[in-house]
């Protein structure tokens, strides 16, 4: 009797010793309240801008699209099998965070930048990075300015309000001891408009959103984005904090769109590479280890993500190279493999 209790306290405590290194128990069973509500409504619910191109744009049909975009369509493959199945929301910098508290959305996918302050006390988790930007200013040529040395006391800024944007800017001329004068506008076309409209002596945002609105200026050539990057923004999907479980299915949506690129899997080639004797590819497209059942979705999420979106590398060409709003090469968007800073988790 004696040797049974000790049997089983010994069982008992190695199970606990598993389950403590993380090699036990299966999948658990998978609630999220609201991965049930997205099925039942037959479409993800998505946050994105009022439009900036490559990034989240509609065009004259309202058809959305952009890499901020392909986040929710990488979101609609995985939990309702197709890419198209998503409702966009429009929202400026500053309704954007209460629309994904209020539940008007389940995912923003638009050009945010995850900092402590808005991760800390918005109640909302931020689940990676889908772009590594940087604060930057755009100037007209003709002011003759090379760079931010030639700012001088009393100019005046455009800019959008409720963003990190206005509070870098602040950071930024108080470092130089300059006063300046900020026009801030709720609405992006606004404050790129009127800077365009010669009404501010300089434009400041993301530089990746001044490469996208400086091309819908009225003479693009007109204007230069001097050469300083005075923040770091790293831009990337925030879902509410409190369902653990769709915010990994978000995380690891776009995971695997970077993962596919780093090993290679495409949507042209994600079929024939199904048979694959890669490990890494077997993990990515279902074939082996049950990588979806443990998200709480089923195997092929990874291989529909991949076919109908594209992995991150196709994602951002079309966006934002073949657009010509960000032609030249990646920068810190490249993989870690190829010297940039795009890294993600292993998918195993
Ligand atoms: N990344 C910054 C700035 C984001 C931001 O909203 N930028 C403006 C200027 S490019 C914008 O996206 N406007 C588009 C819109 O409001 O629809 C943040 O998260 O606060």
């Amino acid at each position: 009797m004696i040797k049974s209790i000790k049997t089983w306290i010994l069982v008992g405590f190695a199970s606990l010793l598993l389950v403590a290194c993380g090699q036990g128990g299966g999948g658990g069973s998978k609630k999220s309240k609201t991965l049930d509500d997205t099925k039942k409504a037959g479409f993800v619910k998505c946050g994105v801008s009022q439009g900036l191109a490559g990034f989240s744009n509609a065009d004259e049909s309202g058809n959305w699209s952009g890499i901020d975009v392909d986040v929710c369509r990488a979101v609609a493959a995985a939990v309702l099998e197709d890419a198209e199945k998503v409702k966009y929301f429009p929202l400026s910098a500053k309704e954007r965070f209460e629309a994904l508290k209020a539940k008007q959305v389940d995912v923003l996918a638009r050009n945010t930048t995850w900092t402590l302050t808005r991760d800390a006390e918005l109640g909302l988790t931020f689940v990676g990075v889908n772009f590594y930007d940087g604060q930057g200013f755009m100037v007209p040529k003709a002011s003759g300015m090379k760079s931010t040395d030639d700012f001088r006391a009393g100019m005046s800024v455009c800019t959008n309000i409720g963003t990190t944007t206005e509070l870098n800017l602040a950071d930024f001329m108080a470092r130089k001891g300059l006063e300046y004068k900020l026009v801030g506008f709720e609405k992006a076309d606004e404050a790129r408009d009127t800077y365009g409209a010669g009404r501010c002596d300089a434009y400041t945002t993301d530089k990746s959103g001044l490469a996208a609105q400086r091309t819908v200026l009225p003479n693009p050539d007109a204007h230069i984005v001097l050469p300083e990057t005075i923040s770091k923004e790293p831009l990337g999907p925030v879902v509410r904090q409190g369902d653990p479980i769709w915010e990994d299915i978000v995380r690891w949506s776009l995971n695997v769109m970077i993962e596919a690129e780093e090993y290679g899997i495409n949507s042209g080639n994600a079929d024939s590479l199904k048979s694959s004797d890669n490990p890494a590819h077997k993990k990515i497209l279902g074939v082996e280890d049950d990588m979806g059942i443990k998200l709480g979705l089923d195997n092929d999420w990874g291989y529909r993500i991949i076919t109908q979106v594209g992995n991150y590398g196709e994602v951002y060409k079309k966006h934002l190279q073949d657009s010509g709003i960000l032609p030249g090469n990646r920068g810190a968007n490249e993989l870690w493999t190829n010297g940039g800073i795009i890294y993600v988790p292993p998918l195993r």
